[in-house]
């Protein structure tokens, strides 16, 4: 024999579907109790609602800090029903059974999405609520918890079939989702703090996720994958909302991670075509458009099934354009109606959009495992700005020099060490990543654009005339000599290697430009 739910407490941040639900509970009988918010709404409705401080004999009080944190309301939650002890208990303090907790939580997460102030962000981390929801799963055996609007039908259907109760099946499933709520809570509140406190180490680490898909296998086909979510408070592919296409894979997000925090970089409009990680081109340009096709022009052959990130919302005619190739994943803030209607046909393309861009300064960690252990670091949220420059050879770079230097070290944080960016006019023009050798990686982006000059049938490669970026400093003169040799003018490092000297008199000696950052990108 299931419980018949008498008494329903009503706490809810969210107050969607709230009144339909409350009506039907208010028809079979039940009374309701709520807090300030909630029972001002439900009396607005003509429900009737006994207030939980009337209940209790104590006020709401502290800002509305303390309202349900009472023993008349712990106490009518987790009382175990039919056992003598606590029925006595009850009856002496005048407890009466809560049978139902229907709660939701102050909006945290959506507070921080937001960019709210610290303090409005600490106001907003919800004490009583998960008091309120891991007491009622607790007691699971006697008391329904709901914390999902969602799960406001599964109750009414069950009410209804039982003649007022719940399942235990049911009440379990609600348990379980009920701490789900509270740990992902917990989670993003953990990980927000530990973005907040800069370079101090949280105590321990909150690997605090909720699992949000499995993954038909990882990196490779024999390893298995899934995807946890720390409650999304950066745009990105993890919250992001999937308009078509098949299930994304490991690596699918992988990439599709990096092409969206590097098109995040730029305050124009920027498209960034990733490819293993690395940008096999990334372009600033007057429009969608304008930046897809420069960005595409830099290593047309390798952007074959690569992941495309735009900083602007999608339109038509660059998802037309985007549409002629074999395309794995495109994201982007938003998409409108004729781009998805460019892209109704490619079936298996992915088209993601996430309502924004995440912030690039933003502080948070980043972990990654190592044989017995993990390895946690802030992530690398500089970003130098023109200020930071500091010129040391005698030319000085011109002004369109120093914004293609600036352009392209942005990118060059976004490419695996050792990592070169040669960049004309907001286009990059060569990119060598991943190299052992900084002179290696020098060369290769110099030989890509050769090919590439070939290929569009150029006289020269793009090369010529370019600036060039490297994420660290030049150790000896030589990456910087191959960089001249392949037409640069103007260079940007960070300095601060012990042969600084040597490479700027190489510089000075080839008539080269350079500017010293003072910060480093390495990215492994
Ligand atoms: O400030 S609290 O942490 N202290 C409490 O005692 C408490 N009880 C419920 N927040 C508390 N709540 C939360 O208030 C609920 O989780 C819900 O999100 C919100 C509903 O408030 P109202 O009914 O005033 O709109």
């Amino acid at each position: 024999d299931e419980p018949v739910i008498r008494r329903a407490l009503i706490s809810v941040s969210d107050k969607t579907g709230l009144i339909d639900f409350a009506k039907f509970l208010v028809a079979r009988g039940v009374e309701l109790l709520s807090t300030g918010g909630s029972a001002k709404a439900l009396r607005d409705a003509g429900l009737p609602v006994i207030e939980v401080s009337d209940h209790t004999g104590f006020p709401e009080m502290l800002d509305g800090r303390v309202k349900t944190l009472h023993p008349k309301i712990h106490g009518g939650i987790l009382g175990i029903r039919g056992n003598a002890s606590h029925e006595a208990a009850m009856a002496a303090h005048g407890i009466a059974p809560i049978d139902l907790v229907v709660v939701n939580l102050y909006p945290f997460e959506a507070t921080v999405a937001k960019g709210a102030p610290f303090e409005d962000c600490i106001e907003n981390i919800d004490i009583g609520g998960p008091a309120l929801i891991r007491a009622a799963a607790k007691n699971h055996d006697h008391v329904a918890v709901v914390v999902d609007v969602a799960d406001y039908q599964a109750v009414r259907d069950e009410m209804t079939e039982t003649g007022g109760a719940t399942t235990k099946a049911l009440r379990r499933r609600l348990a379980a989702t009920a701490y789900a709520r509270t740990g992902a809570y917990d989670a993003a509140i953990s990980g927000w703090f530990a973005g907040q406190l800069g370079d101090a180490f949280p105590r321990r680490i909150a690997v605090g996720a909720e699992l949000k898909q499995s993954l038909r296998y990882g990196e490779n086909p024999h390893q298995a994958a899934a995807l946890y979510v720390t409650g999304a408070v950066r745009p990105g592919v993890a919250s992001a909302h999937q308009l078509q296409g098949k299930e994304l894979s490991f690596n699918n997000i992988n990439d599709t991670d990096a092409a969206f925090e590097l098109v995040a970089e730029f305050d124009v409009p920027a498209v960034a075509i990733i490819k293993h990680a690395n940008p096999c081109g990334v372009a600033t340009g007057e429009s969608m458009l304008d930046a897809y096709a420069k960005a595409l022009s830099c290593d047309p052959v390798s952007a074959f099934g690569g992941i495309i990130a735009l900083n602007r919302p999608l339109d038509g005619p660059t998802a037309a354009e985007i549409a002629k190739l074999f395309t794995e994943v495109v994201i982007a803030p938003e998409a409108d109606e004729a781009a998805r209607a460019a892209f109704a046909a490619k079936k298996n393309l992915r088209l993601l959009v996430t309502g924004g861009l995440p912030d690039p300064a933003e502080k948070a960690m980043t972990l990654r495992s190592i044989a017995g252990g993990y390895l946690l670091q802030s992530r690398d949220s500089g970003r130098v700005a023109m200020a930071d420059l500091k010129v040391v050879t005698k030319r000085q770079p011109t002004e369109q020099e120093l914004a293609d230097l600036l352009f392209a070290f942005r990118v060059c944080k976004h490419v695996k060490s050792n990592a070169i960016v040669y960049a004309k006019k907001g286009v990059t023009v060569g990119i060598g990543a991943g190299q052992m050798s900084r002179v290696d990686s020098s060369r290769i982006a110099a030989w890509k654009s050769r090919e590439a000059a070939e290929k569009a049938g150029l006289t020269q490669p793009e090369t010529v005339g370019s600036v060039v970026a490297s994420d660290a400093f030049f150790p000896f003169a030589d990456g910087l000599l191959a960089a001249a040799e392949a037409g640069a003018t103007a260079v940007i490092q960070p300095g601060g290697s012990m042969r600084d000297a040597e490479v700027i008199a190489a510089a000075d000696q080839a008539g080269l430009a350079m500017v010293f950052t003072g910060m480093r990108h390495f990215r492994h």
